[in-house]
């Protein structure tokens, strides 16, 4: 027991440094976060990890039953959740967003790169309005130009992305455990 307890806090200072830097942020895109709210049952879900030692900003977003194909879509800041939201300033627009009702978006932003972030946003001041729960995501398109889905930016479940890590590194070691006592 004492040597499955060691072989578990092994694992855990394994898998702990590997995420420590890695923040994880989601939202769930809907008409009704828009500024003005509206009835489009379109509905979307965004992804963004954020590692803050390197300021890279991974994007996946997911999005369907769009009224139009998307035109345009961004981070905005900053305003924190408001009813009714209010809109502001884009500062992260996403490259090479696809221009379809229903899709997928997967991009790696360097935020410290010129002309990633815009309208006078740098990442420091980006990261820490990100952190604050002051940046949303939305789709535009050609019936909604201000934004058809909305969704206001939080820390997302950490353990999605390092729970099951943290299993895998703590069931590989104590599978090798295992093997390394079968044979001895
Ligand atoms: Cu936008």
């Amino acid at each position: 027991m004492k040597t499955k307890l060691f072989g578990l806090l092994a694992a855990l200072a394994f898998a702990v440094p590997a995420n420590a830097s890695m923040l994880e942020f989601q939202a769930t895109l809907l008409g009704a976060n828009e500024a003005p709210p509206n009835l489009s049952q379109a509905t979307g879900s965004i992804l963004v990890t954020l590692d803050d030692a390197t300021d890279m900003l991974t994007v996946h977003e997911t999005f369907s039953g769009l009224t139009a194909p998307s035109t345009v879509a961004h981070i905005h800041c900053c305003t924190p959740i408001t009813s009714p939201p209010v809109a502001v300033p884009v500062v992260l627009p996403f490259t090479g967003f696809p221009n379809v009702s229903s899709g997928t978006y997967d991009h790696t932003f360097d935020l410290t790169a010129t002309g990633v972030l815009i309208n006078g946003m740098t990442a420091p001041v980006f990261i820490s309005n990100l952190e604050a729960g002051l940046t949303y995501a939305n789709i535009h398109d050609a019936n909604f130009p201000g934004g058809e889905i909305r969704g206001q930016l939080v820390p997302g479940p950490i353990a999605g992305a390092g729970l099951p890590g943290l299993i895998l590194a703590c069931g590989g070691l104590l599978g090798w455990w295992r093997r390394r006592r079968k044979i001895a």
